[in-house]
């Protein structure tokens, strides 16, 4: 069988088969977590029976009917069952990965691209995330397509999003949808589960009449699968609009309570609301409880030829979003209950609910048990299914090769972001895979950032043409704002979610477009923190991107608290997925960028963050040896050795380098031995660190296992030698340094909000200055 050979008749009658079939076995997934394995913690287990059945229909006509292999899809966090039971049914999901949903190594509660295996296009968990990355998903496919960086045949995909209506009280869904208006998205799909539900309650009616208004706002088409064939067909029985408006009136409350109670709640509301009309009395009296129940609740959403119908009526690449009526809890106990989010089946209900399937005991994984459709024929027809043509759809690329040096300049006096900017300059001047392939984005602090001569030779990125207006009319400016489709900047507006969503979308197009790119993000350092569930979010993803966070610190001097970053070396250090640099000098940049530039690209590497500085700063005069470049990529280097068994080091990091320096040239004119050492990343030198550790847990015995790079920089100090630490940032991303041999630590750093003020000023202040530094030396010892 194929598809072209299937009759609409045909097909609706499986698919309807296949809703009950992917119903059934979600609620059994969560059923089986829950109640049949042992549970040794006494947690819940959980799982979202309600959620998932409110979307069953909406996604067996996709998976099994509408998708093609190039759609990608975000799936709504809860309907994790759902996904997983279509992927099963496909025969990419195991029994054995089923039964053990929720436990180690079983599918994933939420939809996750890292740990399940059955080809989830983007994870998804923190609510609104995985709609906006469709939205930053197309705007990459069409980034891909124009420039022609992936494989040229492969066709246009629509970037489908499955969202919970709760989701739309997120804001990032908002920053998204402006975001998408201003870049022109296209072929996006967002499918709207209005069950009228959220966690606690009901989701707020008035809210909802403006959403649509919202989408078409920004040139979205809007359509609503209201109601349901049963419905419509009542509507248009004598005093059948009675019936409409009655509902169209309904507070989602009563709606809801409703569907819960039943038949005769029905019976009860339209007698004492309508019961003036004949047409009415007519229509309660053909109908029994069950009938009316299944008359009241057929909302378009739970409607296969209502769905099949919206879905395939759009064949444009207009942005769409179907407002689907549906029924939390559909054909299940508690249907409509505002408590059932998460509510599981109780073994009495699910007794019933199983016999109502028609499934026998031992069946529960059958493939087509209780179904009535011949299992060839529904085996036919999930192998013609359009979206399973070409199985598992993750594609790959190969990788970029990165030169062994990238070009650096030999400025006398810096500061890390400008050496940033001029490094990424003299990319932009060469013809090479590495220039084209690098893709940069700022939410509206491009030239801050020095991102400015990178754009104005590789341009900004459009579907249009447009000239840079201010040039046109011969006003002088540094700035060439072209915007092409061949252009390489993603400008975007002023929304961290936005910057760190456009990064994971960016950052996957290796295997979701066939296309690799080098994505690379500027943002001010302490604006991190706005958008840090969407880092976390693509670092979870197993995106690879570069951002380069810049200025940070107290040491942006003037511009006072609220802009100064003094815990993001902590963020740096934390965060899963992403490696922390701190340079101080354009060198060390240089060699730390070409690093990442490879590491983003290797499979057990990941992403690069890079803080920055707008301090400047003496250069050194030195070329660093491969040894030396090999120390900065581990973590730090000895600027001043100690002298073997010294008793006291200075530990230094980023912009206050210089004053690690100044003060240790004093200290070695009473302590001789004094070593000075220069930090770029306790983050790598931590994560080795305790990699060795356990590595050696795993050794016992064996004794020349080599040390971490950390124990290595540390080994010529004495046994208790004192350090005294020093960075532009929260002391205890350095304190730890003490465990390593068990030699004391005295920490300088940022505890506080910062003050407005010059660096003399601020460094006194808060004790990163040289005095400060030689006080802890005295203190120390
Ligand atoms: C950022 C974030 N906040 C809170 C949650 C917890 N949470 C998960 S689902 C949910 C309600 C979802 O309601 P809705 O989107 O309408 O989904 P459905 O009704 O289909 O279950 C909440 C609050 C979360 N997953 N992510
Ligand atoms: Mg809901």
């Amino acid at each position: 069988m194929t598809m072209t050979t299937i009759a609409p008749v045909q097909r609706l009658r499986l698919l309807r088969e296949l809703e009950r079939k992917v119903l059934w076995l979600s609620a059994w997934t969560i059923h089986h977590a829950n109640h049949l394995r042992p549970n040794r913690d006494g947690l819940k287990v959980g799982g979202h029976q309600a959620s998932c059945a409110s979307l069953a229909t909406v996604m067996t006509a996709l998976y099994f009917s509408v998708l093609r292999p190039e759609d990608r899809v975000a799936v709504k966090p809860h309907a994790s069952p759902v996904f997983h039971a279509i992927q099963y049914l496909f025969g990419h999901q195991t029994q054995d990965k089923l039964e053990r949903f929720r436990s180690l190594g079983g599918a994933q509660s939420y939809p996750s691209r890292t740990k399940d295996v059955d080809d989830v296009d983007f994870s998804t968990g923190s609510v609104g995330l995985g709609v906006a990355m469709t939205l930053f998903s197309s705007l990459v496919q069409d980034y891909v397509r124009l420039k022609n960086l992936g494989d040229g045949t492969r066709p246009t995909g629509r970037m489908v999003a499955l969202v919970g209506d709760a989701e739309l009280d997120e804001g990032n869904i908002f920053e998204a949808l402006l975001e998408g208006w201003k870049h022109d998205v296209r072929n996006l799909w967002w499918v709207i589960d209005y069950n009228r539900q959220s966690l606690d309650g009901v989701v707020n009616d008035r809210l909802f009449g403006r959403v649509a208004e919202m989408f078409e706002l920004v040139g979205w088409r809007v359509i609503t699968l209201k109601y349901g064939r049963l419905l419509e067909t009542a509507f248009a029985q004598p005093d059948g609009e009675q019936l409409r408006q009655w509902i169209d009136a309904c507070p989602n409350s009563l709606y809801s309570a409703l569907v819960f109670k039943g038949g005769a709640g029905w019976r009860e509301a339209l007698t004492r609301d309508l019961n003036q009309y004949p047409g009415i009395r007519q229509i309660l009296e053909r109908h029994d409880d069950a009938a009316l129940h299944r008359l009241m609740t057929n909302l378009a959403g739970n409607d296969m030829q209502a769905v099949l119908d919206a879905f395939e009526g759009v064949n444009d690449d207009t942005p769409t979003c179907f407002i689907a009526y549906t029924i939390k809890g559909q054909g299940l106990p508690f249907a409509g209950h505002k408590d059932n989010h998460s509510g599981l089946m109780t073994l009495d209900q699910m007794a019933g609910f199983k016999k109502g399937m028609g499934i026998e005991d031992g069946a529960e994984w059958d493939k087509f048990a209780g179904l009535s459709a011949a299992p060839a024929e529904l085996q036919g027809f999930l192998d013609a299914a359009p979206f399973n043509a070409e199985g598992r759809r993750r594609t790959e690329a190969p990788i970029v090769a990165i030169p062994a040096a990238l070009p650096k300049p030999n400025d006398k006096k810096s500061s890390t972001q400008e050496g940033f900017g001029k490094i990424l300059n003299g990319i932009a001047a060469e013809d090479s895979e590495l220039s084209r392939r690098i893709v940069t984005t700022s939410p509206d602090v491009t030239v801050s950032t020095n991102l400015g001569a990178w754009v104005n030779r590789r341009g900004l990125f459009g579907h249009t043409e447009a000239e840079d207006v201010f040039r046109e009319l011969k006003v002088v400016s540094a700035q060439l704002w072209r915007q092409t489709p061949k252009g390489q900047h993603i400008e975007l507006g002023i929304a961290e979610n936005n910057l760190f969503i456009q990064l994971a979308a960016l950052g996957l197009s290796h295997e979701i477009f066939g296309a690799r790119l080098l994505p690379i993000g500027t943002l001010y350092d302490p604006f991190i923190a706005r958008g840090l569930d969407a880092l976390n979010y693509a670092c979870y993803q197993d995106a690879r991107f570069m951002i380069v966070a810049t200025p940070s610190g107290v040491t942006l001097a003037p511009e006072g608290g609220a802009h100064q970053s003094i815990h993001t070396p902590l963020i740096g250090m934390g965060q899963p997925g992403l490696v922390s640099y701190e340079p101080a000098y354009v060198d060390e940049l240089a060699v730390l960028m070409r690093h990442g530039l490879e590491y983003m690209q290797q499979p057990k590497g990941g992403s690069v963050y890079l803080r920055l500085s707008t301090r400047s700063l003496p250069q050194p005069e030195r070329l660093l040896t491969l040894e030396q470049q090999n120390d900065i990529v581990s973590g730090g280097y000895w600027y001043a050795p100690p002298e073997a068994g010294a008793d006291i080091a200075i530990v230094a990091m980023g912009a206050v380098t210089p004053e690690a320096i100044e003060a240790h040239a004093s200290v070695v004119r009473d302590f001789a031995g004094a070593g000075l050492l220069v930090l770029t990343s306790p983050d790598r030198l931590h994560t080795d660190w305790l990699a060795q550790q356990r590595s050696r847990g795993r050794t016992v015995g064996l004794v020349d296992r080599k040390p971490s790079p950390v124990e290595t920089l540390l080994a010529p100090l004495s046994r208790d030698a004192r350090l005294v630490t020093v960075m532009d940032g929260h002391p205890l991303a350095l304190s730890w340094l003490g465990s390593v041999r068990g030699q004391r630590v005295v920490p300088l750093g940022i505890e506080n909000f910062g003050q407005s003020g010059d660096i003399p000023d601020l460094y006194r202040t808060y004790k990163l200055d040289a005095a400060a530094i030689i006080d802890a030396v005295a203190r120390a010892l």
